[in-house]
């Protein structure tokens, strides 16, 4: 074969390689944000977490306080959790964790939640009593 068509046929073998990659990438995007939607709109508390962070901590405690339990992602677990960082900052315009989700809308990060917790807006939330003091989280 010629030195010009075996560069061709590289040439195409490369763009081949390049495209089935890039169709990798988009169809395994899809599969994270559809992981994300329904994980979003299928409990009533999610929180978008990473094991060793404070604020996530925080973020739980919280609920622990409000004796809910929430469903958490523990971002730094999965092998799709940087995926699923770069899903969420779509949604919600920020690349930190915790993000917490409650009934399908977004509530925010740890300060927020905390925010929430000590304005009364997140028992509120989730339709629940609680007694009017707060604890220091
Ligand atoms: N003010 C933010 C602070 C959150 C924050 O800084 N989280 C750190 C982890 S502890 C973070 O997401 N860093 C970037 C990363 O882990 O990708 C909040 O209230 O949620």
């Amino acid at each position: 074969m010629a030195v010009s068509a075996r560069i061709n046929v590289t040439v195409m073998m490369v763009m081949v390689a390049l495209a089935i990659s890039l169709y990798w990438d988009s169809a395994s995007a899809s599969s994270v944000g559809e992981f994300v939607d329904k994980t979003i709109n299928s409990h009533t508390i999610v929180i978008f977490s990473k094991t060793y962070c404070p604020y996530c901590r925080r973020a739980k405690a919280v609920f622990k306080e409000l004796n809910q339990v929430p469903h958490v992602v523990e971002l730094d677990e999965r092998d799709d959790g940087s995926k699923i960082q770069d899903i969420l900052v779509n949604i919600v315009g920020k690349r930190t964790v915790p993000q917490v989700f409650i009934n399908g809308k977004h509530l925010g990060g740890s300060d927020d939640t905390v925010e929430a917790y000590e304005s009364g807006l997140l028992a509120k939330l989730l339709g629940i009593e609680t007694e009017d003091h707060h604890d220091d989280l």
